[in-house]
């Protein structure tokens, strides 16, 4: 299948670029400049999300079957720094690509990515959230996702569009940047072994649950969906474990014999943090089959290698 992804030379691109020509699929690659990052031999096309020009250039220069869109402003915590570029880009920047699939190739399928943060406050809080959960985003981010897929799922129902919106729970492995907990800790672990700088790790908030799968498992799950022939809606991809951002620290530092002590940074902390977020995948493994298959312990630690081998 021909499919475009955006934000092709992020975390999460460059891993979904891999999976996709790894399958035999025909990729290219929409980046802002990245495309360096991208594997050798994919076909790249310079895409500006912020802009209606660029859009519509790399989808008519494409011409795809499929659109995995990633590319967005992924951060939480920058998301209250600048919540208006937050919404242009996650919110706006999705509508003008819908309305351009719609004028120029309305069969092709949108996998629009999402977030567990949309849920929010949710009264499913805590126990497995199911896609039926009623949405109350915390965040800007949050808001600006959540914006993204309701209006987009509108647009489709009312235009015959084929959108599915994915609502990933956390993610994490090798290549994740800063600002991101597994890569906050994983780095800080990585440079104090290397003596680049005191044995105190500097963290947030450490009560927090998270639900986190490997990347890798789940760049599968996006492959899945465009492969399978999932109905248009909403799916979530989770692990369906939560686990204590400060039990995950200890796993790490248990993988160092660094003597670490650890900080709490109060600048770390959220506005406000949704104390836990636990998914169910069940629609989306009885939809394509997907469940996740790599141990977290051993991506933890292929996480932290990667981060010592920088
Ligand atoms: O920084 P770059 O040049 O690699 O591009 C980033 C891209 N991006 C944009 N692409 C087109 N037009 C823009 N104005 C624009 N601004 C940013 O989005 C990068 O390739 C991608 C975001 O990558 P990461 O920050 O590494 O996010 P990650 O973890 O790969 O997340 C992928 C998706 C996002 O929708 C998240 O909100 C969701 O999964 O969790
Ligand atoms: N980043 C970070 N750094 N977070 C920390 C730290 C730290 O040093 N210490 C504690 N935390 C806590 C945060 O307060 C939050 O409760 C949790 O760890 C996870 O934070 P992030 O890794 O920044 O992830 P996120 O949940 O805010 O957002 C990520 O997951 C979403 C899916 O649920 C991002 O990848 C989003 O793009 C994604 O949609």
């Amino acid at each position: 299948m021909r499919v475009l992804v955006t934000g092709a030379g992020g975390f999460v691109g460059r891993h979904l670029v891999d999976h996709l020509a790894m399958r035999g699929h025909d990729v290219v690659a929409g980046t802002r400049g990245s495309e360096a990052r991208v594997r050798p031999g994919i076909r790249s096309v310079s895409l500006d999300m912020l802009s209606a020009e660029d859009i519509r250039k790399a989808v008519s220069l494409s011409k795809p079957e499929a659109i995995i869109h990633l590319a967005a402003q992924s951060n939480v915590a920058d998301s209250w720094r600048d919540p208006l570029h937050t919404m242009r880009l996650n919110t706006i920047a999705s509508i003008q690509l819908l309305d351009t699939i719609r004028e120029l190739c309305p069969g092709t399928k949108l996998i629009s990515i999402g977030s567990s943060e949309e849920y929010g406050a949710t009264p499913q809080c805590g126990e497995p959230i199911t896609e039926t959960a009623p949405c109350l985003p915390q965040n800007p981010y949050a808001v600006s996702k959540f914006s993204a897929g309701q209006l987009l799922l509108q647009m489709a129902r009312r235009d015959g569009l084929n959108v599915v919106h994915v609502r990933p729970f956390n993610h994490f492995g090798p290549g994740q940047s800063l600002g991101f907990v597994i890569a906050d800790f994983a780095s800080q672990i990585a440079r104090i072994e290397q003596e680049e700088t005191a044995p105190i790790i500097r963290v947030g908030n450490l009560a927090a649950k998270r639900d986190f799968t490997d990347v890798r498992d789940v760049v599968r799950a996006y492959a899945s969906l465009i492969e399978c022939e999932a109905e248009p809606g909403i799916f979530n991809a989770s692990s369906m474990s939560p686990r204590e951002v400060g039990g995950i620290l200890h796993t790490l530092i248990g993988f160092s014999q660094a003597p670490i002590s650890i900080e709490v940074d109060n600048g770390k902390f959220r506005p406000i943090d949704v104390p836990v977020y636990v998914g169910s995948s069940d629609k989306l493994r009885q939809a394509v089959g997907w469940s996740p298959q790599l141990n977290f312990e051993q991506s933890l630690l292929e996480t932290l290698d990667w981060w010592r081998e920088r």
